[in-house]
């Protein structure tokens, strides 16, 4: 018969989450209790939003002026990082990748000029906080707006990802051994 610390054992590997590298920090924005982290390298933005997305969450929304104050107090306002905002599909209309509304913004003056087909933006331009749209890298030509080939270099910088928090896996482990042992102890009575 298969014991119960060998099941256990058994659903401890299965549902263990995989080492990961990135530190997250919680933060409550202004839609809930949210965590972040920044990445431990540079990433294109489409390369950035599909390792968030990997991560359960996607590039971070900024939603007020708080969690902008945030970010640059617990990331740094020197460093650019990209964030999930982009008017990739229609210049000019801005969406933030995780479907929030946008409802705020902190370009930095004479931002977004899109000067050379910027569709993507990052943090801490001329300034810690500050919002620029720029270019996301060689391995994308936008067909939604007309391009047919990309023409700058690539620019892989860190980025902040953002996400729902989730409860632990060991949070969930812990409940169905809870359970067990109560299911244990009834038989027995029931038994007895
Ligand atoms: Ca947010
Ligand atoms: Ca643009
Ligand atoms: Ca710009």
């Amino acid at each position: 018969m298969v014991s119960k610390m060998a099941v256990l054992a058994g659903l401890t590997a299965l549902t263990a989450a995989p080492a990961m590298a990135l530190s997250w920090v919680s933060y409550t924005d202004l839609y809930g209790a949210k965590e972040y982290a920044v990445t431990d390298v540079g990433y294109t933005w489409h390369d950035a939003e599909a390792f968030a997305q990997s991560q359960g969450g996607h590039l971070v929304a900024i939603n007020d002026q708080d969690e902008n104050d945030w970010i640059v107090s617990t990331f740094g306002g020197g460093e650019l990082f990209w964030i999930g905002l982009t008017d990739q599909d229609l210049e000019g209309s801005f969406l933030w990748t995780n479907g929030d509304p946008f409802v705020y913004d902190n370009w930095n003056g004479g931002e977004p000029n899109d000067v050379t087909d910027e569709e993507w933006t990052h943090i801490n331009w001329g300034g810690p906080g500050g919002w620029n749209d720029w270019e996301s890298g060689a391995d994308y030509v936008n067909a939604a707006q007309g391009n047919t080939s990309f023409q700058n270099d690539s620019f892989p910088i860190r980025a902040i990802i953002e996400r729902q928090v989730v409860p632990e896996p060991g949070t969930w482990l812990g409940a169905v051994g809870v359970i067990g042992i109560v299911g244990l102890a009834m038989r027995r009575r029931l038994r007895s």
